[in-house]
């Protein structure tokens, strides 16, 4: 293996960490929740942010991460919400986000009355879960359509979060998807996982969300 790879590789993951740790403080000391929303592409996630927004309104903000496209931010931003759009396509195509573009993001913020800022990270369940971005509470979003077996097959997005959403439980009735299967795979790979079950299309299980998000 090439050493120096090695540690250059080191080096931009200490500074990834070093400006996460400040950001986590900084927000703290505001009083603000920090929230990362990972999973794979299409688990529900901005649907989730969109349905979030009626609920807490102004208080919240949305930062989106996406390769490319201002879409999300666009479809958050109707909820009359502050929304700020990080596109890597320009920089590369990065699959994460790393905690400098998260903390010039914040720069751009209107921070006076937020109580909660979202990240919804890149979709994909593998490589932002090795990127710290200064989140007080990293969820992992997946979809009952998405198979059983992803907790196993994906274990770090898991065991790097505190919180499971199992999305999309309307389609349960339609899928050869044992949900407890799932809630089994989840705890394999992280027992202290808490897990959410909710439909952003019925609405079922967002008062479990919301609650959580509010004794956060
Ligand atoms: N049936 C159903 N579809 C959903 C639900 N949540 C999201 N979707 C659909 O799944 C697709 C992807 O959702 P989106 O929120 O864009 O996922 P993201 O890529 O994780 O942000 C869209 O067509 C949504 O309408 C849900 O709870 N139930
Ligand atoms: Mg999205």
């Amino acid at each position: 293996m090439d050493k120096k790879e090695v540690k250059v590789m080191q080096k931009i993951l200490n500074m990834n960490d070093k400006i996460a740790e400040e950001l986590r403080e900084e927000l703290s000391k505001k009083n603000i929740l920090f929230i990362n929303l990972m999973s794979s592409p299409g688990s529900g996630k901005t649907t989730i942010m969109e349905r979030t927004a009626h609920e807490f309104g102004t208080k919240m903000c949305v930062i989106e991460g996406d390769i490319q496209t201002t879409l999300d931010a666009e479809r958050v931003a109707k909820a009359g919400i502050q929304t700020y759009q990080i596109n890597t396509g320009p920089f590369g195509g990065d699959c994460h986000l790393e905690s400098g573009w998260i903390k010039s993001a914040m720069e751009e913020i209107e921070m006076a009355d937020l109580e909660i800022i979202f990240v919804e990270n890149i979709g994909n369940l593998v490589c932002p879960a090795e990127f710290d971005v200064g989140a007080h509470v990293n969820a992992v979003v997946l979809s009952v359509t998405e198979g059983e077996d992803k907790p196993l097959k994906y274990p770090l997005a898991f065991q790097n979060s505190q919180l499971c959403i199992i999305s999309k439980t309307d389609l349960l009735p339609y899928l050869d998807i044992d949900i407890n299967v799932i809630k089994e795979n989840i705890k394999k790979v992280n027992p202290k996982m808490e897990v959410i079950e909710l439909s952003a299309k019925s609405g079922e299980g967002f008062q479990s969300w919301f609650d959580f998000l509010k004794r956060s």
